[in-house]
């Protein structure tokens, strides 16, 4: 076996670009071209392997990669599925990356009879998620037989498939758009990073090291912000208080203005404009928000 760390990643889809730039964020170098099923990471020792995402969970259980990149939904899916024909997958998530992220909803028709779970009893519900909403369903006590499909499960209800369905949902206008409205949702989901419970050797388990500290420091500078503003001194506690995930400003003495402080805080929160408005009311002037491109502690 190599010793280059290898990642599966979907090779094109609603993942692969955010999943492209995360690790390019990791300072990982690559470049994704054609038809290839393996890209080279040029400054570290990994290897992506590019594949259709349903493909990730298993290849990561196997051993063929170590790691994955992939929507909750769908590791969610191939563990249940795997416990039903009793050939437990042995894959775990690592870290949740915060992109990409849907609701796996139960939906029916906008007037029709089905306005919550307990309508779904004697009813057959199509999807392409089996094993999550199979265990849901046992999980309620609600009988209802499954239509397994593999896409356009939108349109099952209106060429009478089935009389609900339980899909992904984003925005919510492929639902809209075919007279179907969500009652339910019964996962939420966002990429995640899977790993197995499978031992590295030392090199790897190096490399591993290197680009989980790296992911955790992407991860925590993306909502994160720098704030600088001036503040009267009196006012130092009420603005902190504001300051959404920030427990230790500095605070710089003016010069030549006893009274006021200039005061310096990482928030690790999104900062929203309520936000700024609720400084302000509180004393602070000249308000100042800035990007951070890269952290670790
Ligand atoms: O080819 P491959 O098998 O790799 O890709 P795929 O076609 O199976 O998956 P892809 O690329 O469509 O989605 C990959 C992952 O993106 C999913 O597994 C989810 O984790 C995530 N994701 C996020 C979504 C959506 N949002 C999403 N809206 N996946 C699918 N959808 C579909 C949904 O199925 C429905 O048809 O978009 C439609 C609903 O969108 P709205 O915005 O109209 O509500
Ligand atoms: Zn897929």
């Amino acid at each position: 076996m190599t010793d280059r760390l290898r990642i599966a990643v979907q090779k094109k889809g609603r993942l692969a670009d955010e999943s492209f730039a995360m690790l390019k964020k990791c300072g990982l170098n690559f470049s994704v071209r054609g038809d290839g099923l393996l890209a080279r990471v040029k400054n570290m020792p990994i290897d992506l392997l590019l594949v259709r995402d349903d493909d990730i969970p298993n290849f990561v259980a196997s051993g063929a990669c170590d790691f994955g990149l992939v929507g909750e939904n769908v590791f969610a899916e191939e563990v249940l599925a795997s416990q039903k024909i009793e050939k437990d997958m042995d894959i775990e998530i690592v870290r949740r990356l915060g992109f990409s992220r849907c609701r796996l909803c139960l939906a029916a028709d906008e007037d029709g009879s089905i306005q919550s779970p307990k309508d779904l009893n004697g009813t057959k519900i199509a999807t392409s998620y089996p094993g999550v909403l199979g265990a849901y369903l046992k999980d309620k006590a609600i009988k209802a037989a499954i239509v397994e499909m593999k896409g356009a499960v939108e349109l099952a209800p209106r060429i009478d498939i089935a009389d609900a369905i339980c899909d992904l949902v984003s925005s919510g206008a492929t639902l809209e758009a075919n007279g179907l409205a969500p009652f339910a949702t019964i996962l939420e989901s966002e990429a995640v990073m899977i790993g197995s419970g499978r031992k590295l050797g030392p090199n790897k388990q190096a490399i591993y090291d290197r680009l989980l500290s790296r992911i955790d420091g992407v991860i925590r500078s993306k909502d994160s912000k720098y704030i600088m503003l001036n503040a009267p001194r009196e006012q130092v506690e009420a603005i902190t208080k504001i300051l959404p995930g920030s427990d230790a400003p500095t605070i710089i003495p003016l010069s030549g203005n006893e009274d006021l402080v200039a005061l310096q805080a990482v928030c690790t929160e999104n900062v929203f404009w309520q936000t700024l408005e609720d400084l302000k009311a509180a004393g602070a002037r000249a308000i100042l928000v800035l990007p951070i491109e890269k952290m670790m502690n």
